[in-house]
């Protein structure tokens, strides 16, 4: 009798787990955070800052270990800005690589201004050491993943491919002995990918050229045709029209100088009334909560993805493909929403 109690005791321990099944498996356990690699275009668009918002709370929820950040958008204000972001929501020592020579090196209409905004004393609103500069972003990828577990990183990339292509064609070295296919293989889970379109709710934007792509496409080739393991995309028809308002950050944040609220207003000209396309939002929002009881994406079949030579992605089903898309119902995008405005909101 005793031993019947002990076991359904340790059945019921057992079966919140069991229950609180991932849609796609991204960590060891479900109160086991997941160990997530930021690469972001950072500065083109407004989601990349929301996003990197999610993240910074969804770390004080125990939900992400932010490993690290690498940029694709060739500004070094871009990175300055990241760690000006990272120091104001209390995580400053975030390793941030840069890119090299790759895109968009034009400041935007945010970062730059954002990190020049001055106190009236005339001190930065948004401090960030003289004397500290960014890693390469492909060297830093390589110390990242080397340094972690196998099979343990998930990495959000919502910008170009140029970071994780570049790291896909260098050989081993001083910080591994592995090349970084080799790399991307053992050490990396899931890829969760801002790119392309796709037509499986809509066809809207079915031949739509999209811009993470279009800005380097040998890279996003690469990328999503060769990569060894598993890249879970969420496509342009995904976050288009889940809206953030910029209403949302005007109250609600604490700080006074929100870092959050300044961006998004360079960037949209204001905050009443404007909205805000939410992208790159969405590949944070699933490995930290990839719970499949939260309804907020369902996947596609499984299938393999080629890039055209224009940017066009065209996605055929095969049985065994590593590569499957998020599709989400008006209902999964208003839970998906509302969980961006409680994520964002707060610092
Ligand atoms: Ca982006």
């Amino acid at each position: 009798m005793k031993r019947l109690f002990v076991t359904f005791i340790a059945v019921m321990a057992i079966l919140p787990y069991v229950k609180a099944e991932d849609l796609i498996p991204v960590r060891d356990s479900a109160d086991a955070p997941v160990k997530l690699i930021y690469d972001t275009d950072m500065g083109n668009d407004a989601d990349d800052a929301l996003a990197l918002a999610i993240i910074h709370n969804m770390v004080k929820r125990g939900q992400i270990e932010f490993v690290g950040l690498t940029i694709t958008k060739s500004n070094i204000n871009a990175a300055k800005y990241c760690k000006a972001f990272n120091i104001q929501y209390g995580h400053p020592d975030v390793p941030i690589g840069l890119v090299k020579d790759g895109a968009t090196p034009d400041d935007g209409r945010y970062v730059k201004n954002v990190i020049e905004m001055k106190n009236e004393d005339g001190s930065a609103k948004f401090p960030v050491p003289a004397d500290w500069e960014p890693e390469d972003s492909v060297v830093l990828l390589r110390k990242l993943l080397a340094a972690a577990e196998d099979n343990s990183i998930v990495i959000a990339q919502v910008g170009f491919s140029t970071n994780l292509a570049r790291l896909m064609e260098t050989p081993g070295d001083d910080i591994s002995p592995l090349t970084g296919m080799e790399l991307a293989e053992k050490k990396v889970r899931l890829v969760c990918a801002m790119a392309g379109a796709f037509a499986f709710n809509t066809n809207k934007y079915e031949n739509y050229r999209e811009y993470n792509v279009i800005k380097d496409i040998p890279a996003a080739t690469k990328v999503f045709q060769e990569w060894p393991g598993e890249i879970v995309v969420s496509g342009f028809e995904v976050g288009v029209d889940i809206l953030f308002p910029g209403d949302a950050l005007n109250a609600d944040l604490r700080a006074k100088d929100s870092i959050l609220r300044e961006s998004y207003r360079f960037y949209r000209g204001g905050l009443d009334g404007k909205k805000q396309s939410t992208w790159d939002l969405t590949c944070i929002l699933f490995p930290g909560r990839p719970e499949s009881w939260r309804n907020y994406f369902t996947l596609s079949p499984r299938g393999k993805i080629t890039v055209m030579n224009d940017g066009r992605f065209v996605f055929s089903e095969m049985a065994d493909g590593a590569r499957r898309a998020f599709i989400c119902s008006p209902e999964q995008k208003s839970n998906i929403r509302e969980a961006f405005i409680n994520l964002c909101t707060e610092l």
